[in-house]
Parts: C-alpha cells; structure tokens; sequence
C-alpha cells in the first residue's frame, strides 16, 4: 500500500491523542492537510555511526489503521528524499535526488553517531564523482541551511555507544560535528513515535520545547522511575523469579528520563523492565560509559 504527504497529515491528526499532540499542533496539521500539504519540508536522513537500530524501531511502528507503517508513510509521505536504508533509489540517482532536495526547505535528520578521526573516513555515506563524501562532511555541508536539524538516537544527540572509551574514531554527537543546535530525540533506540511526534511538531512548524539536554521536554519530562510499577515493591534479589523493583540489580530507571512505563514499547506490548530487565540509562548523556558495568548498582 503507498500513502502521500496528505495521509501522513491524516494520520497525525488521526494518531494526534495516541501520539500525544497537542491542539495546537493538531489544528495546524489540519490546515496544512486543507491545504494539501503543499510546501512543507522534504526530510534528508543520514546514517553516522550506528547499528541501524534507530531505524529498525521507526520501522517497527505498526498501526491497526491505514497508513499501517511508517517505512510506507516516510517514504512516500513527508517527502523522505534520501534515506539509506529505506529509500528506493541508489547510487548516482540517490545522490542526485539529495542534491535537489537540498536546495528546497529540509529538515536534516541523522541517526549515529559522526566519526572525526582520519579526516571522517572511519565513515561515508556516499560516491559523488569518484570521490568519498564522509559522514563529517555531509552533515557540515547539510546542516547550515537545514530549517531544523534533528538528532535520532543516543550515538546522534550525544555519541553513544559508537562513542564509548577509547572513542577511537572520535565520534561527536550531530550538534558538535556541525557546529548547529539540533533537537535531539536519544534512547538506544530511541521509540518511533517520539521520532513521529518531534516530525510532527516541525511539520506543523512548531519548535518543541527543549529540556537542558536538547530533547523535547514534553518527551523526557520524568524519570522512568517515576511511573515504574515496580516502585515501592522490595527489592528484587534474582532476575526472573518475582517482580521486585530491579534497584539493587543496576536498574537505571530512577536516572533515566523517558515515558517507557506508559507508552510501552513494540506497539504496547512491554517495555525493558516488564520484560524483567534493568533500565540501562539509554536515553541519557553519558551512556553507555556512564552507567556501565551494567547489572551493578552504582551509587
Ligand atoms: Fe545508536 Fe541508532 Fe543505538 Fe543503534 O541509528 S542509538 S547504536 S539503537 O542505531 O544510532
Ligand atoms: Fe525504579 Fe527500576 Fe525499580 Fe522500576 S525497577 S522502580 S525503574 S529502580
């Protein structure tokens, strides 16, 4: 099933409670539907250093009701001009249709994190008359006439794990390999509808507030403690065996702002702690050497 820009509207509108929008950005994505969505921005996406997870879990997004995923929804809809990983097109057609997309209003998106070691070559992301053009170089070429930069992922907003120590390839997050503020959605990865929710905003030409970390306030306004149903139960001593709270096993979540607990993860079905797991502090600056050795209670 192929849907277009107009649909994408729809579904925001449509999704606007689930997704968490407010009137405001609802009411000017009805407008810009009205309108037939004529002139909003083309989104470039690349990929830094990375696992690719990021865009597995935008992929992941299922919905009950047409459009039924988002990797048909981006492709054809927002006007994803360049994407590795989802795009049709290769090659020299790829990178012609970056170019063009280039000179209209876009919204610079990048998952991963950017290697400046070795002049950037630890990593390219395309050929353009026989010459590599590394990661580093497009998001400096990209980002200055982006009409909004948007980092996805944890290795993107803050280095992340392809950052970790030693950090051999000096990877820096989006924001401080461009040299340009970028709203930054973390979590590795990070779920895909805070990454629909923040496209939202900006298709409805609204800029999201930002906590002190650049991430949209309304997204990370709590610790995942906070609403963990675990709170309060006594402390769980071995995985698997009961449903204490998983503190004393290094669970993270009391450092770790996210709404996991209540927007649940892969379309409602858990989240890292229901699935007897620890939080491990994803979302935040820092991770993962921050809040590593995992499975150890720190402080
Ligand atoms: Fe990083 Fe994303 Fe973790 Fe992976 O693109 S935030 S390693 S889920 O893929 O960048
Ligand atoms: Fe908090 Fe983690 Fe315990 Fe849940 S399991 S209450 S997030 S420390």
């Amino acid at each position: 099933m192929r849907f277009n820009r107009r649909e994408f509207l729809k579904f925001c509108v449509s999704s606007g409670a689930v997704l968490g929008l407010s009137a405001t950005v609802i009411g000017r994505l009805e407008k810009a539907l009205a309108a037939g969505g004529e002139g909003l921005p083309t989104v470039i996406w690349l990929n830094g250093a990375n696992c690719t997870g990021c865009t597995v879990s935008l992929a992941n997004r299922i919905s009950g009701d047409p459009p039924a995923d988002v990797v048909d929804l981006f492709l054809n809809t927002v006007h994803l001009a360049f994407h590795p990983n989802l795009m049709g097109a290769a090659g020299d057609l790829a990178v012609e249709q970056l170019r063009e997309a280039s000179l209209g209003p876009y919204i610079l998106v990048a998952d991963g994190g950017i290697p400046t070691a070795f002049g950037g070559y630890a990593c390219m992301v395309w050929t353009e008359d026989g010459r590599e053009v590394t990661a580093l170089e497009a998001v400096r070429m990209l980002a200055p006439g982006a009409s909004a930069v948007l980092s996805v992922g944890t290795c993107s907003s803050f280095g992340g794990i392809p950052a970790a120590s030693p950090n051999p390839t000096a990877v820096l997050s989006l924001a401080d390999a461009a040299g340009v503020p970028a709203i930054r959605i973390p979590g590795c990865p990070p779920h895909p509808d805070w990454i629909v929710w923040t496209v939202a905003q900006l298709l409805a030409g609204i800029v999201p507030r930002l906590d002190d970390f650049g991430r949209p306030a309304e997204l990370y306004a709590e610790a995942v403690h906070k609403k963990c149903p675990r709170k309060g139960t006594p402390p769980a001593e071995k995985f698997g065996l009961d449903s204490g709270c998983l503190k004393e096993l290094g669970c993270q979540g009391p450092k770790t702002r996210a709404d996991c607990p209540v927007r649940l993860w892969n379309n409602a079905t858990s989240w890292c702690v229901g699935a007897d797991a620890i939080c491990v502090g994803c979302t935040e600056k820092g991770f993962p050497g921050s809040f590593s050795p995992f499975y150890k209670t720190k402080g």
